[in-house]
């Protein structure tokens, strides 16, 4: 099984614990190709030893190729927005990971797309049922 998950990096790196909690537990179901996003050291100017490009036409190859994108989206993120975008156009399955905050709501382009299927949760003790439900 592999994974992609996504997060995000320009949209803000205030989560950054919390995605390496998340790709931790997924490493159990299957292979998580996308592990960087979880990197501490990893700030929100990303990676800087590869050009955009590079990152770009790499994330894309491996959309193409997981099986299923497990996507944070409790933090938005044009580059995570995107990857939804790219992985629905080539019917992948989607898991979008959501904390319900105070004042904010997720966008309608998720909530209202029968395509992503969209998990409220608030511990990552949800998350590991969450999964383990999920890949069984
Ligand atoms: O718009 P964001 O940066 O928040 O988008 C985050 C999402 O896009 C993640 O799920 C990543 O898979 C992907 N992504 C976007 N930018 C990068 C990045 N650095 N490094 C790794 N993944 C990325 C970009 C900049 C660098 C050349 C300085």
């Amino acid at each position: 099984m592999k994974i992609y998950f996504a997060g995000a990096i320009r949209g803000g790196r205030d989560d950054q614990d919390l995605y390496l909690t998340a790709i931790r537990l997924l490493g159990k179901h299957g292979t998580v190709l996308t592990e960087h996003i979880g990197d501490t050291n990893l700030s929100h100017l990303g990676e800087t030893q590869r050009t955009n490009e590079d990152i770009y036409t790499r994330d894309v190859a491996w959309i193409q190729e997981c099986d299923v994108v497990v996507a944070e989206v409790s933090i938005p993120s044009l580059g995570v927005g995107y990857e939804i975008g790219h992985a629905e156009s080539h019917g992948k399955k989607i898991i979008c990971l959501y904390r319900e905050q105070e004042g904010r709501r997720l966008s309608a382009m998720l909530s209202g797309n029968r395509n992503v299927r969209v998990e409220k949760y608030n511990t990552v003790e949800d998350l590991d049922t969450l999964f383990k439900n999920f890949f069984l």
